[in-house]
């Protein structure tokens, strides 16, 4: 008797002690909040290339802006014998090889654009078009300014101060259209 009661009281104690292993009820919560852990990361990975990949286009957009810059800065005004008369390029400047003056750089008054999509840039402080920038733009514009007011424009051969802008633009694959990316301006000097 006193054997039976040890062996019921040995089961007991069995039967007291957790299941070995999970409910299904564990296991699917620790599924979902595994997945949660695992979506959360991906999203702040995706978030974190995303923001690396836009200062980096932002990074090259400043660059595209200064190399016109320094491809202009020892360039005169305008061409010293048509002076401001001929605004734009002279005849027999058909291409930025023959670009000698700043002028040049404004076409016949609506800007010049250096551009991948149509194979003539962008293009650097050497003139040279750059590889793999098929989705990149420069438009360049220089105008007159008032002496007294930088800002306001004047009409072209109106002022010896001149202005010279160039926006950058990038084709963004996520979105449609071209994004603006810089705008730089500055003052040429005498
Ligand atoms: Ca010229
Ligand atoms: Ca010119």
């Amino acid at each position: 008797m006193i054997g039976r009661q040890r062996h019921i009281a040995g089961r007991r104690r069995n039967a007291r002690r957790a299941p070995a292993g999970f409910t299904l009820i564990e296991t699917a919560l620790a599924i979902v909040i595994v997945g949660v852990g695992v979506l959360a990361m991906m999203a702040g990975q995706q978030a974190w290339h995303y923001q690396n990949d836009w200062a980096q286009q932002v990074g090259l957009a400043a660059r595209l802006g200064n190399e016109i810059r320094e491809m202009t800065l020892t360039l005169p005004r305008h061409d010293p014998v048509a002076g401001s008369f001929t605004w734009g390029s002279e005849l027999n400047e058909e291409t930025l090889e023959d670009f000698d003056d700043l002028d040049d750089f404004d076409g016949e008054g609506d800007g010049v654009i250096f551009s991948g999509i149509d194979g003539t840039g962008p293009v650097n402080s050497l003139r040279e078009t750059i590889v793999g920038l098929e989705r990149w733009s420069q438009e360049i514009r220089v105008w007159n300014v008032d002496p007294g007011n930088v800002n306001l424009e004047v009409s072209e051969g109106d002022s010896e101060l001149m202005m010279v802008e160039v926006v950058v633009r990038w084709d963004d694959p996520r979105v449609d259209g071209l994004r603006e990316m810089t705008r730089v301006r500055w003052i040429a000097p005498d």
